[in-house]
């Protein structure tokens, strides 16, 4: 089948955006697949939609200020009722890699403060094992070094992430590691792993995070439920 990723996305997103319901509270994720989502909960809102958004990036919230939806932010709500993101990897468990746009630590809080997440996706990320896509580590400055050779005791072969010929910052003002581990055979025990190295502020393995992934698969979408 001749597979058109754009259009995977976009029929991922709009089938998500149909769960959403009149007076929610929503986490808007970051990235190529959520862009049309965004949009379309933008087009909801001018026909008279009642909702409230959360931004996981400066991109994201700058999209949806464009687009007339009312923003909010993490100062001002405790807990959000549906998120919709994207993921760089799923796997049959719905186990994700995210962080492939860097966005990993806000979208880490905002599906910690979510009720259900919904991700969406196009066929392209759907995997037997995590791991193919280099595991993205959010690491303060400060404890890079440190970081690296943890990370190297682990069995992980990481590179300071560059864009532009320049030394890649997150919005907080931290670096990104790109971590290969090989086939992550073990998502749980990798993820609790990293989570015990001080300084890496956050990591990309989001284990039993997703609710839903949906899927844009050709002309359709499916729909993988945990
Ligand atoms: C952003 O940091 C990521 O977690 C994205 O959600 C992920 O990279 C998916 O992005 P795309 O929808 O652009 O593939």
């Amino acid at each position: 089948m001749q597979r058109n990723p754009e259009r995977e996305k976009e029929l991922a997103a709009l089938e998500a955006v149909k769960y959403i319901k009149d007076g929610m509270t929503l986490g808007l994720g970051t990235g190529s697949t959520v862009y049309y989502a965004v949009r379309a909960i933008g087009e909801m809102v001018q026909q008279g939609l009642n909702i409230r958004g959360v931004a996981t990036s400066a991109a994201t919230q700058q999209q949806a200020i464009s687009l007339g939806i009312p923003m909010t932010d993490t100062a001002h709500v405790t807990t959000i009722d549906l998120t919709i993101d994207g993921a760089d990897e799923f796997d049959r468990n719905l186990d994700l890699v995210k962080g492939g746009g860097g966005a990993l630590f806000k979208e880490k809080i905002i599906a910690a403060m979510s009720k259900e997440v919904i991700i969406i996706a196009d066929a392209s990320k759907k995997v037997d094992v995590l791991g193919e896509f280099k595991l993205p580590l959010e690491v303060v400055p400060f404890a890079a070094n440190y970081v690296m050779q943890q990370v190297k005791m682990l069995n992980g072969n990481a590179t300071l992430r560059q864009r532009d010929g320049q030394v890649f910052k997150t919005e907080q003002g931290n670096y990104i590691f790109d971590a290969d581990f090989g086939l992550i055979q073990n998502a749980a025990a990798l993820s609790a792993q990293l989570n015990n190295i001080e300084g890496l502020l956050v990591h990309g393995l989001f284990i039993q995070t997703a609710h839903k992934v949906i899927m844009g698969d050709g002309d359709g979408t499916v729909v993988f439920e945990r």
